[in-house]
């Protein structure tokens, strides 16, 4: 498999071609910008806890936890995958998004209606996310974002059919991915986090910020 810091959009050596509208910006925050975004989610996280989301149906816990920020959330419990306006455990409204997503946001999807969710996940350094799309918006026009701070993580991105090849790219701390166009339903996911691979958060933690509208 590949594993290459490169942007890649051209075909690499096992034949992969990422799909229309991906994109790796490679250190897009450097560090003092990462640790002022961390330090915006830390607040997020003090009014916004993080919870243990289960899967639906067999409410087998994912090994990541979860919050958001925006007026909507992403959860999901033993009835299905929604959005909502309050934390599924406190019963709060999720606090504002942070005015640096919004520009980056701004900056990276011209045109775009404003992003409604941003789902931040957490994982310690034996999580996982399992290859999966992001469909549950209402809206495939607009693209996800997403922001990685600390450890560095171990990306898989595939095709828009689940058998479709994929590839193996690291996410590093302060790397935004955009998945819009044709890779807007690209399948991907994360096999697994890279130990002492970053300082800025501790025993190998790591979050991840998706930045998304969801409705049309
Ligand atoms: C992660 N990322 O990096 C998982 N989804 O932990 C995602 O699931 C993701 O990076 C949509 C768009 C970009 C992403
Ligand atoms: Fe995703």
């Amino acid at each position: 498999m590949n594993d290459t810091r490169a942007a890649g959009n051209g075909e690499g050596a096992g034949g992969f071609v990422a799909p229309e509208g991906f994109r790796l910006l490679p250190g897009h925050f450097d560090r003092s910008a990462q640790q002022a975004l961390l330090d915006e989610i830390r607040a997020v996280v003090v009014e916004a806890p993080l919870f243990t989301p289960v899967m639906p149906g067999t409410a087998r816990p994912f090994s990541v936890r979860m919050t958001n920020c925006g007026p909507l959330g992403w959860v999901s419990d033993v009835s299905g995958y929604r959005y909502q306006p309050a934390h599924p455990v406190t019963g709060r409204p999720w606090p504002a998004l942070p005015d640096t997503l919004l520009a980056l946001w701004r900056a990276l999807a011209p045109g775009a209606r404003d992003p409604q969710a941003c789902l931040v996940n957490f994982y310690g350094p034996e999580a996982r996310m399992g290859l999966h799309q992001d469909r549950d918006e209402a809206d495939f026009s607009a693209p996800v974002i997403s922001i990685s701070l600390g450890a560095t993580a171990m990306f898989r991105l595939g095709g828009t059919t689940r058998k479709a090849r994929t590839r193996s790219l690291r996410l590093a701390s302060g790397d935004v991915v955009v998945l819009g166009g044709a890779a807007r339903l690209a399948y991907h996911g994360i096999d697994r986090i890279l130990a002492g691979s970053s300082t800025l958060l501790r025993d190998d933690g790591r979050l991840n910020l998706t930045l998304r509208r969801v409705t049309d």
